[in-house]
């Protein structure tokens, strides 16, 4: 299957579905880590993936904290820093050029870089939560933090605050989940998959949501997942070089009607 082929029969059975639906469709983004690859931000479980210096499993747990709260907080920091000299990307710039086209409405992101935000898209769903906000484990204070913190920063009440991301074996925040489960049930013509290796629950699960509700599922990914098995066009390659493709195609084709 040539990258181009699935490309255009993608952009094809878009393209009919607007047209049968006289325009209005709702197209839901779902993204990963690997969206922000091409910004330079490490994915997770790819070669030169976050864990590799320190097993994530071993970190991004409310035990790990709990155990080393000064060890977590440095991994924290360390990937702020990363982050905070990296900029959006061409596929998050095409994420949002189609939400400005009205072909898209809701993003939902794993990821926790702002990346999505910074390249002006709106009604995003962060359901692994924010690397820039942290929150008090004893109070229900939150905050944004500018800069990568040198020690755990503490709270006014006393109490030592943390990464506002859902951790492993930490549940999502209900609203959010709901919110994405709902949108995926009653607004989802079309479901873009970027950059994730479809691995981790209950987000891997989405995608089934959208499929059982008659969607067409289209995943780009620089190789096959468990997705890839459920999706109606697999488009194989870099995020940041398909996707404004995908979208300068179906945005141009959707003027000319
Ligand atoms: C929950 C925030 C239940 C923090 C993250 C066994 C042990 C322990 C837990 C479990 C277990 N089995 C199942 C579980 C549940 C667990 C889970 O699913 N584990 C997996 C690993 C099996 N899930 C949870 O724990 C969730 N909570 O289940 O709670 C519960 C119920 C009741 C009561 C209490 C609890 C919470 C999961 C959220 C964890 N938090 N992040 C932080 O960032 O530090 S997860 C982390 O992984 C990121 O959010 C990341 O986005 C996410 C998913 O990874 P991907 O985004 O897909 O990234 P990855 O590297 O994997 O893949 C990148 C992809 O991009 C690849 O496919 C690659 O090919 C592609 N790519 C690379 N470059 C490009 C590209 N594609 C296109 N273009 C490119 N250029
Ligand atoms: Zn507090």
């Amino acid at each position: 299957m040539s990258v181009n082929n699935e490309l255009t029969k993608a952009i094809s059975a878009v393209k009919e579905l607007i047209v049968k639906k006289n325009g209005e469709i709702n197209i839901i983004v779902l993204t990963g880590s690997g969206i922000s690859k091409g910004s330079g931000i490490p994915t997770f479980r790819g070669a030169d993936g976050l864990w590799k210096n320190y097993n994530a499993m071993d970190l991004a747990t409310p035990q790990a904290f709990r155990k080393d709260p000064n060890l977590v907080w440095e991994w924290y920091s360390w990937r702020m820093g990363i982050i905070l000299d990296k900029n959006p990307n061409a596929a998050h710039y095409a994420v949002s050029q189609l939400q400005k086209a009205g072909l898209v409405k809701w993003i939902i992101t794993q990821n926790v870089d702002s990346l999505h935000d910074r390249a002006g898209s709106t009604n995003l769903l962060e359901v692994h939560g924010n690397i820039f906000r942290a929150k008090c484990i004893q109070c229900d204070f939150k905050t944004m933090l500018t800069i990568p913190p040198k020690a755990p920063p503490m709270c006014e009440c006393g109490g030592m605050l943390r990464p506002d991301v859902v951790w492993f074996g930490e549940r999502l925040n209900a609203e959010l989940l709901y919110k994405a489960y709902d949108l995926l049930k009653t607004e989802c013509d079309v479901l873009l998959v970027i950059g994730t290796s479809g691995i981790v629950y209950p987000v891997a699960d989405m995608p089934r949501e959208a499929k059982d509700n008659g969607a067409i599922i289209i995943e780009f990914n620089l190789e096959k997942t468990p997705i890839s098995s459920l999706a109606d066009f697999v488009i194989l390659g870099k995020s940041e070089e398909l996707l404004p493709e995908f979208v300068d195609k179906l945005i141009k084709n959707d003027k000319e009607g």
